[in-house]
């Protein structure tokens, strides 16, 4: 096929690819983009749109921020059907969004970036997706995500097993769960939502847990229709809601960034939530974590604990030890015969792109650079890769409210960048490796006290212990430090060609 060409080019059409593509679509003529949107191509290896909502399809997947603080501030969706949306509501209001705002023809589905790199005597990324297609733009926006890599435990004698494998973002509906007997390892977000319904259908469900989440109330419920409709007709009342909702859960920041000991309201909330929904004081103390509550992801689910208490699911504590090819033992060498095994062990957060893609000037592969603790200047600009920029990158990550607001917080600082190469005719742009360096170096500084770093072993810390994954502040601190963009800080080449 012959080679192809775009100013742009997204990798990934999630949330934030599809983001990024709508403002570029708005903002075609300040940025001198062909009016036809041909300026920029969208690459997604997934046959559809969606990312994160469309691969991940378990039974029971739902949002765990509340809805209507989980879409675009200018897509509003006065008729969630939940508080809580369910996946298949999330996925459709993508698809909705997308078809809006007319996104379509710049998307090439079914077509990952196999490997990008940098020429410099043209001063453009060479691609070259999975189909073997070739593609140059000038900039490329990484728009992957950070939890799009599944992780498999190391667990002795996983590939022994004989029955089906299923990783929660690899779901395959075709697999019959119903009487089966199906063991669970891991007890993280994806877990909890899964278990209570898979205990609805298996015929024995054992629940492999390495290390006791917090578990919180999920004050969820149909959103009854009168609601709907005073939503669709206020708007005023619509944003002042989802305002209300913003400032509440950001207020949590404070907590979890400069005052960790102020979690021991949670962590009685969660307590109490234990003590009413389990009521075997054995199985309690198993369910009890024994870290800060926060310091891991903070789960919340109304369904996970009385699912664990029916008669056909049993919890195993302690993890497991060694998989064989019909069960899992547990930490005492115990076999617990399995016909399905469900892999619900998150995602390798720390290295959110393989070695081997991502080729900077000189050959300079960018998961090399990364290695186990990736970092960037403000989430979206790394030293010695120009010309490339990131959304949900190094440090964008929250443990406490909606990653949507950082998303258009981040998209917005890049539309600035691509006006300011634009306007300036400039060839490349690069932050400065001191500017990093600093940025990044008051960055640990802070998250160093934070209840992240209060002693639990979490997807959010490197090997080393530093957090390459969470912002240590408010969406509202995020959204002030990306509206300016301090030029100083980049290093740039003028002679634009074209
Ligand atoms: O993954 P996780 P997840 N033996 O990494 C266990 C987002 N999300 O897919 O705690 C035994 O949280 C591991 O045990 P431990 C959200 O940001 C959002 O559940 O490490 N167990 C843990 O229990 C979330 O945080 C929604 O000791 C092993 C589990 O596997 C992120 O995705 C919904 C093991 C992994 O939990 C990831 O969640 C779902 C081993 N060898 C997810 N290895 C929303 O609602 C790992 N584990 C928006």
């Amino acid at each position: 096929m012959a080679e192809t060409h775009s100013e742009i080019a997204i990798l990934g059409a999630g949330f934030s690819g599809l983001a990024m593509a709508i403002a570029l679509r708005r903002s075609t003529v300040s940025l001198g983009l062909p009016a036809d949107g041909s300026g920029v191509v969208v690459f997604e290896r997934e046959p559809r749109i969606g990312g994160t909502w469309a691969v991940n399809r378990y039974p029971g997947c739902a949002c765990d921020v509340p809805s209507h603080l989980y879409s675009l501030s200018y897509a509003p969706k006065p008729d969630w059907s939940r508080a809580y949306a369910p996946q298949p509501e999330i996925l459709r209001y993508i698809d909705d969004v997308a078809r809006q705002h007319g996104v379509g023809p710049e998307l090439r589905l079914g077509s990952g970036v196999a490997s990008a790199r940098y020429d410099e005597a043209s001063g453009r990324w060479r691609l070259c997706t999975d189909q073997g297609d070739e593609h140059t733009a000038r900039v490329i926006i990484s728009a992957v995500g950070g939890l799009s890599r599944p992780k498999l435990p190391e667990i002795p004698g996983l590939e022994r097993f004989q029955g089906p494998v299923l990783h929660t973002a690899r779901w395959d509906n075709a697999v019959v769960l119903s009487g089966q007997r199906v063991a669970v390892i891991g007890t993280g977000a994806s877990a909890i939502q899964l278990v209570p319904q898979l205990a609805r259908v298996a015929g024995h469900l054992d629940v492999f847990q390495r290390t006791p989440p917090w578990i919180v109330p999920r004050p969820d419920g149909p959103i009854a229709p009168w609601s709907q409709r005073t939503m669709a007709r206020w708007p005023l009342l619509r944003r002042l809601r989802r305002e209300a909702l913003r400032w509440s859960m950001d207020i949590r920041s404070l907590a979890f960034v400069h005052l960790p000991w102020l979690m021991g309201v949670a962590e009685w909330e969660a307590l109490r939530h234990l003590r009413r929904q389990v009521p075997d004081p054995a199985l309690r103390r198993a369910l009890t974590p024994s870290y800060r509550i926060g310091c891991k992801r903070i789960l919340v689910a109304d369904d996970y604990y009385p699912a664990l208490c029916q008669p056909n699911v049993a919890l195993r504590a302690g993890g497991a030890s060694a998989i064989e090819a019909d069960g899992v033992r547990d930490r005492d060498g115990v076999l617990h015969k399995a016909d399905v095994l469900v892999l619900a062990t998150g995602f390798e957060a720390t290295r959110p792109l393989p070695e081997g893609v991502v080729f900077g000037p000189g050959g300079r592969d960018l998961a090399r650079h990364f290695g186990d603790c990736p970092s960037a200047y403000l989430g979206t600009a790394v030293a010695g890769f120009p010309n490339l920029f990131f959304l949900v990158g190094p440090n964008t990550g929250l443990g406490h409210s909606s990653m949507l607001l950082m998303i258009e917080a981040q998209v917005g600082y890049v539309t600035q960048l691509l006006r300011w190469m634009h306007d300036d005719g400039l060839r490349t742009l690069a932050v400065r490796a001191d500017a990093e360096a600093r940025y990044n170096a008051d960055l640990q500084e802070r998250l160093r006290r934070t209840v992240w770093g209060s002693g639990c072993q979490s997807w959010y810390l490197s090997a080393d212990g530093r957090n390459p994954t969470l912002w240590p502040g408010s969406t509202f601190g995020f959204e002030r430090l990306l509206a300016t963009l301090r030029r100083p800080d980049f290093v740039v080449e003028t002679g634009r060609d074209g």
